[in-house]
């Protein structure tokens, strides 16, 4: 069966400069483009909300569909990237895991891929990153978090360090970049 790279979230607006920056959004990108080689197929989420999406009650607005803000990272090399995955396009959907993609089901495109292997890398480790690994580790995928590919909002202090537990103790593998 065929690995694949789940790069979740590497968008503007969770970038340096974004409305929802993450500090180390940038230095991920680099090790994220390295990995598109190591892989047989690259799938790329976007958080993809409308403009006064409910969403926006507990965050800054951000990735508002077609706007600068929820386009990719300029340095994320996009022409890697086989399959495009939109969440959060409901007026009320919040759209963390990229199982909860509208533009595709994301469980047939696996299938039909014949993926067995999930590597997820990304923002926020706290948020989107935890929910869609929780989510294909329930669904069987050998699932793995590149935690040298991943940064946390950490809204809260040791956000991060708890979801990564939480990942692991779900049966999700963690590695770092070097070992895959
Ligand atoms: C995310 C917070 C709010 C994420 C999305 O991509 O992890 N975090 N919306």
């Amino acid at each position: 069966m065929k690995k694949a790279l789940l790069v979740v979230d590497v968008q503007n607006d969770f970038c340096p400069g974004g409305s929802l920056a993450i500090k180390e959004g940038n230095d991920i990108v680099p090790i994220i483009n390295d990995l598109m080689d190591k892989v047989d197929v690259v799938i790329a989420t976007k958080d993809w909300h409308p403009e006064g999406s409910t969403h926006f009650e507990n965050w800054p607005v951000h990735c508002v569909a077609d706007k600068k803000g929820s386009e990719f990272n300029p340095q994320l090399n996009d022409k890697k990237i086989d399959q495009i995955v939109l969440k959060g396009t409901g007026h009320d959907d919040p759209g963390y895991s990229a199982f909860d993609a509208t533009n595709i089901s994301l469980p047939d495109y696996l299938k039909q891929q014949d993926i067995g292997s999930l590597y997820v890398v990304g923002l926020a480790t706290d948020y989107c990153v935890r929910a869609s690994a929780l989510d294909a580790c329930k669904l069987g995928f050998h699932t793995y978090v590149v935690t040298d590919a991943i940064a946390a909002v950490n809204a809260k202090e040791g956000d991060g360090k708890k979801a990564l537990d939480e990942m692991y103790k779900a049966g999700c593998i963690l590695l770092e970049s070097k070992e895959v």
